[in-house]
């Protein structure tokens, strides 16, 4: 955060057609300037901030050596792109990231020509750089295609996909390693450590051969900057390097902070390279960040803050968080049965993990960005008799499908799945809403599938979830803390299948699957107070569904609304599906199905995006209101 006694140059720049007309001397300036103004727009909103800070020096290169928007770039998982945003015509609203109708956290396309792919989850783009290398290609463009992948994401399998295709099509595809080192935790696995060694010095080679082979291999042009560069950074790799036996040509590690090393690279890369070339930069996450480089997680993720001192803005919480409650019960049943395991996928911290594995080190595995490999890893656990709990949130395990289908449901094996992040997420947006995963588990045959009505109920699915073998089981919950309710000493056994009435009344039936149950509670007291006695049920199971419950439900009330924080085909579906195959809606009774609407609901505070769904108390009464054919009473429903 040095204060650059220069006249501003950032002011000069709204696209990077005015950063190329800088010179190279001006960059370093530059970066400063656009890390300054990231850290302060981020301390007003939150959001990423240490992998963006780490490609400050890299993003400013890339755009004034390559002709974007015509030349591709693309950000994986998208979380580093706010310099990008920046420099892309996008500054003027940099402050309101991840704000209701503000900018997207991620790259989108509808958003900037700039942005040409979409991205949040991570590890797709070499994939999607590939399939637009090979378009420019049938179509003979000059376009040339830069994939910016980091360390952490190289850990998905969908990666290695994608580089052995590249390999075999000899495609002209940039691929640029980011490797900092870190994923949002310290990176596990094997590549983390083969990238380690080859950015260690041990096996570097000296700037001459460097510069023979790259002579041999684009031809013409080398320039003197370029082998310098490549010597200060101690030179090229030596042949064979895995990247290498895949086909590409390989030139690095480099110093990602240094423009002396980056731009005559890239400028050799986009002159003269014709099959696809990886270059491996070397970053710091956090970087020109005091408090972000000193912090243990480099300011993946923060809340607002306090720039001068670093410290985060901390909501009190009143109840303890889901998340929370997940980890500290399956810490207390995995001391009482020591075959309960625990798996992440580069996610500890946010799944609670974490705190199981300080207690159960050698019972807990974080197996990278690597959600299929999870799911199947699991699989493999449960059919030596562990009880494996993939702790995954909703929407990353969408990845995953076919293993849960293929490797995990069809073998009927007893793996369970803790779904976090089930519902609105808020600032993350529609890449991170857990919307679908009642519908996609729900249609599978003998799965089970429940979902927590609060932090107790939750306790009590963890603690069911351990006592059942015969086959997998789901549990979902939200984001954010609890409502508060008593906590049991332990959680009960649930028995399979089997719901609950909460509150009786005789003319509307509330069916709740999941955390909407406190707002069909207050809808309730509206409904009650209008006159319609209300009986509010937790379905908790929406597989195998209470079909006892619903009968009753269908027989003894004129109306039956079902809620639940999940996309259309999930609980109501199956509700309907019951209801229709049953007979219980040849007499008359009145139906609706509260679920997500059928958009991609852009990123808001999760009460907006509630109230929004109407999947809140008043759009419950009003659902009612409506459906009887009465409006809304004034002051009820509001
Ligand atoms: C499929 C998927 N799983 C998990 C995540 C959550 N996630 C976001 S960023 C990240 C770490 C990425 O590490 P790396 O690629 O090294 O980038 P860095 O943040 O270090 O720049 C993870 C695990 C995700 N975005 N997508």
């Amino acid at each position: 955060m040095t204060q650059s006694p220069k006249t501003p140059l950032l002011d000069q720049v709204t696209y990077p057609a005015d950063l190329r007309k800088l010179e190279d001397r001006d960059l370093p300036q530059l970066a400063r300037e656009v890390r300054d103004e990231m850290i302060d727009a981020v301390s007003r909103t939150g959001g990423h901030l240490g992998a963006g800070l780490g490609v400050v020096e890299l993003t400013i290169a890339i755009h004034s050596v390559f002709n974007t928007p015509d030349d591709r770039l693309i950000f994986d998982v998208g979380h580093q792109c706010y310099p990008h945003k920046i420099l892309t015509g996008r500054r003027d609203r940099i402050r309101t990231l991840r704000q209701e109708n503000g900018l997207s956290g991620f790259t989108r396309r509808a958003e900037s020509e700039y942005d040409p792919f979409g991205a949040a989850h991570s590890s797709t783009s070499i994939s999607a750089g590939l399939g637009m290398a090979v378009a420019a290609d049938i179509d003979k463009t000059d376009r040339r295609v830069i994939a910016v992948i980091g360390d952490g994401a190289l850990s998905a399998g969908m990666a290695y996909e994608a580089l052995n295709n590249a390999g075999a099509l000899d495609a002209r595809l940039i691929v640029i390693l980011n490797d900092n080192d870190m994923s949002i935790a310290p990176p596990t696995g094997a590549m983390s450590a083969y990238l380690a060694r080859l950015a260690s010095g041990r096996t570097y080679m000296g700037f001459r051969d460097f510069g023979k082979k790259l002579t041999a291999y684009l031809g013409k042009n080398v320039d003197r900057a370029i082998t310098r560069a490549v010597e200060h950074a101690r030179g090229y790799v030596t042949g064979g390097t895995m990247f290498e036996e895949m086909g590409f040509y390989h030139i690095g590690p480099i110093d990602g902070h240094s423009f002396d090393h980056l731009l005559p690279v890239l400028r050799n890369v986009r002159d003269n390279a014709n099959g696809p070339v990886l270059i491996h930069v070397v970053t710091q996450k956090g970087k020109g960040y005091p408090p972000a480089e000193a912090a243990a997680d480099k300011y993946h993720g923060v809340n607002k803050f306090d720039v001068i001192t670093g410290a985060q803005a901390k909501v009190k919480p009143n109840a303890p968080s889901y998340t929370n409650v997940f980890a500290e019960t399956l810490i207390h049943e995995a001391t009482l049965d020591d075959r309960v395991v625990g798996i992440t996928a580069a996610m500890p911290t946010g799944t609670g993990l974490d705190k199981f594995a300080e207690i159960f080190p050698l019972r807990c595995f974080d197996v990278g960005i690597a959600e299929q490999h999870a799911v199947t890893f699991a699989a493999g656990l449960a059919t030596e008799g562990f009880k494996p709990f993939a702790a995954l949130y909703s929407t990353f395990l969408q990845r995953a499908y076919d293993q849960v289908v293929h490797d995990v449901a069809i073998q009927g094996l007893p793996v369970r799945f803790p779904i976090d992040r089930a519902g609105f997420v808020g600032a993350d947006g529609p890449t991170h809403a857990g919307s679908f995963d009642t519908a996609f588990l729900a249609t599978l045959p003998g799965f089970v599938v429940m979902a927590a009505a609060d932090e107790a109920e939750l306790k009590h699915m963890v603690r069911t979830a351990v006592a059942y073998d015969a086959g997998p089981i789901s549990f979902r919950y939200p984001r954010g803390e609890g409502i508060g309710v008593d906590m049991p000493e332990r959680g009960e056994i649930l028995e399979i299948g089997k719901g609950r009435i909460v509150k009786e009344g005789t003319k509307v039936a509330l069916l709740s699957f999941g955390t909407r149950l406190a707002d069909c509670l207050l809808a309730a007291e509206d409904l009650d107070a209008a006159g319609l006695s209300t009986t509010v049920a937790d379905a908790r199971f929406a597989k195998p569904l209470d079909h006892a419950l619903i009968r009753q439900l269908a027989r003894h009330h004129e109306i039956l609304i079902t809620v639940e924080e999940g996309s259309v085909g999930g609980f109501g579906s199956q509700v309907m599906q019951f209801m229709a195959m049953d007979g219980l809606l040849d007499r008359g009774l009145k139906v609706r199905t509260l679920v997500m609407p059928d958009i991609w609901m852009e990123q808001a505070k999760p009460e907006a995006m509630i109230a929004h769904a109407g999947l809140d108390r008043a759009g419950i009464v009003s659902t009612v209101f409506n459906a009887l054919g009465r409006g809304v009473a004034v002051g009820v429903a509001g």
